[in-house]
C-alpha cells in the first residue's frame, strides 16, 4: 500500500478522498484516556425511553418487554394531510427551487433495558431489533407517498445522541435522499456495464485480498471500506443482492444481528469506551422497480480517532475541500481485526 499522500475513489458515491498515511505512521501510540464505563440503572425513572415513561409530549410509553415503536413527538416531517392536500410550491426560478416534503419519523428502543447497549444484549434482543425495523420498513414501503425508508442509529452523545437508552430511528420520505440517490445510479451504471451488482464485485475482491476485513459469517461480511473517511468507519455487506431488510430471510437476520454485535463490541473494546457513531442501512428506494443492482448494505461512521476523547472533526479542508484521513484503511481494519470479541466490561468483571 502507498505510503505517500494519494486520493481513493468511492464508486459507491462517485467521490475522492485524500489518504495522507505519512502524517499517522503510528497512530496507536500515545495516550490512550480509558473513561469508566458510566453506571447506568437498568430502569431510569427520568428516561423517556424507559418503559412505563412520560414522554415530551405527554405519552407514556407502555410497559414495553421487547422492541418498542412510537411516532417521534418532534417529528423531522410530517404526513400528508388527508383534509388539506399538500400543495406544490411555485417555481419562481431555477435558483429558487423547493419542493414540499411529506412523511414519517419513529423511534425505536431496542430494549427495555436502558443499561444495555447493542454488543451486550442477548443475541435473540438484536434479531428482534433487526425483525422490529425490517417490519416497520415493509408498512412504510406499502404507502405509496414514501419514496425511502431511512433506519439509522445515532449512539453517543460525541454523535448528538440525545439519550443512553439504547435506540434508533426510521424517517420515511416522499423524496429519495441525496445518499442514497448518489449510490443507486452507481450501482445501476456498474449493474448496466458489468452485469453483476458493484458490492457484490467489491466484496469478492476484499475476501481474496483479506486486508480490509475484519469479520465474516455466513450472510455478511464487516470491512474497513477501502475508500473509508471516518477513522474506523466500517461497512457491512449482504452476501447475496438482498435489496432491503423485509427480504432477509429469519437465517440473515441472525446473521446480520451477529455482525451488528461483532463490529460493535469490537470498537467498544477499540478504546475500552463505549463507542460513539452514526449506523444506518442503505436500502432500495420505493420506486416499484426490482433494482437487481442493489445489495443492502449497512455503513457505520464512527468519530473517535485515538481514544475515548480523541476525535476526527471533518472541518476545514474536509468542509471546503474533500476528506482526508491519516490512518489508511488497511491499519484500521487490522487494528479492529485484533480486537476480542468479548466485550471489555465482561473481560475485566471477570479479570476482578
Ligand atoms: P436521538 O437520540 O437519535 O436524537 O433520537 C431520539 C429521538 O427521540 C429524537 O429524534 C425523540 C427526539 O425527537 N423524542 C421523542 O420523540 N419524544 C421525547 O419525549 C423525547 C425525544
Ligand atoms: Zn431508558
Amino acid at each position: 500500500m502507498y505510503d505517500s499522500p494519494h486520493r481513493r475513489y468511492n464508486p459507491l458515491t462517485r467521490e475522492w478522498l485524500l489518504v495522507s498515511p505519512h502524517r499517522a505512521k503510528r497512530p496507536w501510540q500515545g495516550q490512550v484516556e480509558k473513561t469508566a464505563p458510566a453506571a447506568l440503572p437498568a430502569h431510569d425513572p427520568t428516561c423517556y425511553l424507559c418503559p412505563g415513561n412520560e414522554r415530551a409530549g405527554g405519552l407514556h410509553n407502555p410497559a414495553y418487554e421487547s422492541t418498542f415503536v412510537f411516532e417521534n413527538d418532534f417529528a423531522a416531517l410530517l404526513p400528508p394531510d388527508p383534509v388539506a392536500p399538500t400543495q406544490p410550491i411555485p417555481q419562481e426560478s431555477p435558483l429558487f427551487r423547493a419542493q414540499p416534503e411529506t412523511g414519517f419519523c419513529q423511534v425505536v428502543c431496542f430494549s427495555p433495558r436502558h443499561d444495555l447497549t447493542v454488543p451486550q444484549l442477548p443475541l435473540s434482543q438484536v434479531e428482534e431489533v433487526i425483525h422490529t425495523w425490517s417490519e416497520a420498513t415493509a408498512a412504510l414501503q406499502a404507502r405509496p407517498d414514501i419514496a425511502y425508508v431511512q433506519v439509522f442509529e445515532n449512539k453517543g452523545a460525541a454523535m448528538g445522541a440525545s439519550n443512553p437508552h439504547p435506540h434508533s430511528q426510521i424517517w420515511a420520505q416522499s423524496a429519495l435522499p441525496n445518499e442514497p440517490a448518489k449510490e443507486l445510479l452507481a450501482q445501476k451504471e456498474y449493474f448496466a456495464t458489468h452485469g453483476s451488482p458493484l458490492l457484490l464485485d467489491y466484496l469478492h475482491q476484499e475476501h481474496t485480498r483479506a486486508e480490509r476485513i475484519l469479520a465474516r459469517n455466513e450472510h455478511f461480511t464487516a470491512l474497513v471500506p477501502y475508500w473509508a473517511v471516518w477513522p474506523f468507519e466500517t461497512l457491512v455487506i449482504a452476501h447475496r443482492a438482498v435489496p432491503n431488510l423485509p427480504a432477509l430471510s429469519p437465517e440473515e437476520r441472525r446473521s446480520l444481528a451477529e455482525m451488528y454485535q461483532q463490529v460493535t463490541c469490537r470498537y467498544d473494546n477499540l478504546f475500552e469506551t463505549s463507542f460513539p457513531y452514526s449506523m444506518g442501512f442503505h436500502q432500495t428506494p420505493n420506486d416499484g422497480e426490482l433494482h437487481p443492482e442493489w445489495v443492502l448494505h449497512m455503513h457505520f461512521y464512527p468519530p473517535l480517532l485515538r481514544s475515548a476523547t480523541v476525535r476526527k472533526f471533518m472541518v476545514g479542508y474536509e468542509m471546503l475541500g474533500m476528506p482526508q484521513r491519516d490512518i489508511t484503511p488497511e491499519t484500521a481494519a487490522a487494528r479492529l481485526r485484533e480486537q476480542p470479541t468479548l466485550h471489555y466490561t465482561l473481560a475485566n468483571r471477570s479479570q476482578a
